[in-house]
């Protein structure tokens, strides 16, 4: 199975600032321990993080054929991209969004994901284990249908 993780905008920041929110592991951290979940499940992960909506789209684009399953967590462009969600529908790949943070329990417009109905299912909530219940979700999902 080869799943893409895609971080949108600011992502790259993780660990340096608003450790309260965002907790303090690095994208990096993130990603050694998302491969260490992948290896014992036997699926093969791609990280990919871009602060530009177009590369977002571009990279959907792009999974067609190459990749069985998305795990994204969109950040603010959860709340505003229809590009990214129409994207999504389009190449038709499942995928379930996530978030470090619980959005249901923030600003009113955090509330909100444009893209999460594109999607098979949305973590929210649980830091960075959220991308490690992510990629169990999608693995699970694709091995069952
Ligand atoms: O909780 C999440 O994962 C979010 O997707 C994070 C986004 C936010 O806009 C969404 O509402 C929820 C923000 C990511 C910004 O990450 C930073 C990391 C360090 C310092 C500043 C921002």
């Amino acid at each position: 199975m080869k799943i893409l993780v895609l971080n949108g905008p600011n992502l790259n920041l993780l660990g340096t600032r608003e450790p309260d929110k965002y907790g303090t592991q690095t994208l990096a951290d993130i990603e050694t321990f998302v491969k260490d979940e992948a290896s014992k499940l036997n699926v093969e992960v791609t990280f990919y993080q871009s602060n530009v909506e177009g590369e977002l789209v571009n990279k959907i684009q792009e999974a067609k054929g190459n990749f069985d399953g998305i795990v994204m967590n969109p950040a603010a462009y959860t709340h505003t991209s229809v590009a990214i969600r129409d994207a999504i529908l389009a190449v038709n790949i499942p995928t379930v969004e996530i978030h470090l943070s619980n959005i249901h329990t923030r600003e009113e417009f955090r509330k909100i994901s444009l893209t999460a109905p594109a999607c098979i299912g949305q973590i929210t909530g649980f830091g960075a284990n959220s991308y490690k219940l992510g990629l169990i979700a999608i693995n699970n999902y694709l091995l069952q249908n």
